[in-house]
């Protein structure tokens, strides 16, 4: 079940405003380095564990590397309140 789909036009374009924001060199995934760089845009530390935490909790397949699709679900699953 995907959440982004439960999101209406709007919230879909804002993430995917997101995701762009957030992947600095436009390769379409957000690596370790653009996590962190996000944290610290958002007013945290922006630690190595910090992003290795959060990667974790995102990037599903495990590949190291957050894609549009990892992106978009944990995003609207933390806009749709958990699960
Ligand atoms: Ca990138
Ligand atoms: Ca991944």
């Amino acid at each position: 079940m995907s959440q982004f789909n439960k999101l209406n036009g709007d919230q879909q374009e804002q993430i995917k405003q997101a995701f762009e924001i957030c992947d600095a060199d436009g390769n379409k995934h957000i690596d370790l380095q653009e996590l962190k760089e996000v944290l610290k845009a958002l007013g945290m530390e922006g630690t190595e564990q910090q992003a290795k935490d959060l990667m974790k909790d995102i990037d599903l397949d495990g590949n190291g590397m957050i894609s549009f699709d990892e992106f978009k679900e944990a995003m609207a699953g933390w806009w749709l309140g958990g699960n």
